[in-house]
């Protein structure tokens, strides 16, 4: 027991959360924004410098600022850094950092006298990374699949089909164009490996959660492939950082924080997972059949599942869970609140106006039906944007409202189906999550009681639970993760919501029509 750090190196900022296992709660929670800090040093917008032709990047030694900046923040807002045991954290995923060889030598000498950022300047070949928005590798997606033999190969083998944003496109597209800095490149990490490398002190592995997001890894044996790695770019597996288990102990954290900051000496370090992973472990996901929708701008959905099971269509992320023995499934659908907001705004409705009209509305909506497709949609895919309204009126603001629902519960519903997952009950969290009349829907449609979840930063709280299971099972005393997880990830009180069996079983005659409207105008 005691207190555990996770840290959340994402896309706009940097958080530090503590948990206090003794207590069951938070203890301390703090974020460093890059624009606010960094914006005008680094030539950041929201985080990330667009250099043109799709490529989007970040930089390494910002974050590296911004961790100086973070613990200094979470020092001096009250927290007693000598009390936590260990460390684990999350990183965007997909993004790549580049070292020279010096980067080893430099981590290892760490001092305290000066900050991360002036002690560290000489270790990048490259002094940008690629991150997740970069969508300039579409080539070398098409050459990366056609080098292991073909897309269903990459399939079979990563769980994934080559992405634009995933790494190993981005590496081999940093060989094809900068040969000279690629031969110099000793080290290729990922942001997760390198904020687990600054804590360490040392270079620090990659972990499987990560691993899985760059097109590169077996995700059955949770290996680098030879075979993908031979695909990508010359000398890869010498240069590319090696796999780790994500609860094996990188290493104590480095001298440098223990002068710097009051860290205790044997304060450990765990290697970094990607931010999905995470916050799967986050929202409490350690169990196959758990399910969780994020109901944001658009709408993700996150599940464990016990095999990594692919999604032939391209519909969805397969990632290896940091808990060792489960697969996470990834799935956005594009229109979520966008959908939303857009009914909501072409009648001149408010949220409360919204519930209303689901209230008075019969599930099923007397045959008519809707394609939100308000923006192109990524799953299923569709290029051009345009709703679709069948037996709809356009003008009855009601029956609008829950076409767009039941379109959005139902889409969610045939499109996880490649995960082969019995969903048994569903995590909604994000602004929507707050109406519970789309929560019903929800439930009726899944045919699963549906819980709602606060969870402002699940990536972080998922590496403190991470930190906090790794050195547990370290100090030979494991708990299982359901137990890890349930103090603090649970559903809000009262928030569970049962399906109607009546509701279900119209909707289980609903969605075949659906689908047909669906095949007819995807595409
Ligand atoms: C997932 C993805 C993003 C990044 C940044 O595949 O690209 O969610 O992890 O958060």
């Amino acid at each position: 027991m005691g207190k555990y750090l996770g840290l959340d190196s994402s896309t706009q900022s940097l958080t530090g959360l503590i948990i206090d296992t003794d207590a069951g709660q938070i203890a301390a929670e703090e974020t460093v924004n890059f624009d606010a800090h960094f914006k005008v040093a680094y030539g950041i917008d929201k985080g990330v410098l667009h250099l043109g032709g799709g490529q989007v990047h970040s930089a390494p030694l910002m974050w590296a600022e911004a961790l100086d900046l973070l613990l200094q923040t979470l020092r001096e807002k009250g927290g007693d850094l000598s009390q936590i045991r260990a460390i684990a954290g999350s990183g965007q995923q997909h993004g790549t950092v580049y070292l020279n060889n010096t980067a080893a030598k430099a981590l290892g000498q760490l001092n305290g006298e000066a900050p991360l950022k002036e002690q560290l300047a000489g270790i990048l070949s490259r002094p940008t990374a690629p991150i997740w928005m970069d969508t300039s590798t579409a080539a070398q997606c098409e050459e990366l699949e056609a080098g292991v033999g073909g897309r269903q190969v990459l399939l079979e083998l990563t769980g994934n089909t080559a992405f634009e944003r995933f790494s190993g496109p981005q590496i081999r597209r940093f060989a094809q164009e900068d040969p000279d800095a690629y031969r110099h490149t000793a080290y290729i990490g990922l942001v997760s490996s390198f904020m687990a490398s600054l804590l360490a002190g040392k270079l620090v592995p990659v972990d499987p959660g990560d691993g899985s997001g760059t097109n590169l890894m077996e995700i059955r044996s949770r290996q680098w492939s030879p075979k993908a790695l031979a695909a990508c770019a010359p000398e890869l597996e010498r240069k590319l950082l090696p796999i780790t288990p994500s609860d094996r102990p990188a290493g104590p954290l480095s001298p440098y924080y223990v002068s710097r900051y009051g860290f205790a000496p044997g304060c450990q370090v765990f290697p970094f997972s990607g931010d999905n992973p995470c916050s799967l472990i986050g929202l409490g996901l350690v169990e196959p059949g758990q399910v969780a929708l994020s109901l944001g701008t658009s709408d993700t959905l996150f599940a464990c599942m016990d095999q990594p099971r692919v999604s032939a269509e391209g519909e969805g992320a397969v990632f290896a869970s940091p808990d060792g023995v489960h697969y996470m499934a990834l799935i956005c659908f594009l229109n979520g609140s966008l959908a939303r907001e857009a009914v909501r705004d072409r009648h001149r409705l408010d949220w409360l106006g919204f519930g209303e009209a689901l209230r008075h509305t019969p599930p099923g909506n007397q045959g008519a039906l809707m394609l939100p497709y308000f923006a192109p949609e990524i799953v299923p895919k569709v290029a051009r944007a345009g709703a679709v309204r069948h037996h709809l009126d356009p003008q009855d603001a009601q029956a609008e409202v829950r076409a767009v629902i039941e379109a959005q519960a139902l889409s969610s519903r045939i499109h996880s189906a490649w995960m082969g997952v019995a969903i048994r009950s569903l995590c909604v969290t994000g602004g929507a999550s707050a109406n519970e009349e789309i929560l019903k829907v929800f439930a009726d449609v899944h045919g699963c009681p549906v819980h709602r979840f606060e969870t402002a930063n699940a990536a972080a709280l998922g590496a403190a639970l991470r930190a906090w299971q790794g050195h547990l099972k370290a100090a030979g005393t494991p708990k299982p993760w359901k137990e890890i997880a349930a103090p603090f990830a649970k559903p809000l009180p009262g928030s569970t919501i049962q399906p109607n069996p009546a509701a279900t079983a119209v909707y289980a005659k609903l969605i075949g029509e659906y689908r047909e409207l669906e095949k007819r105008h995807a595409g």
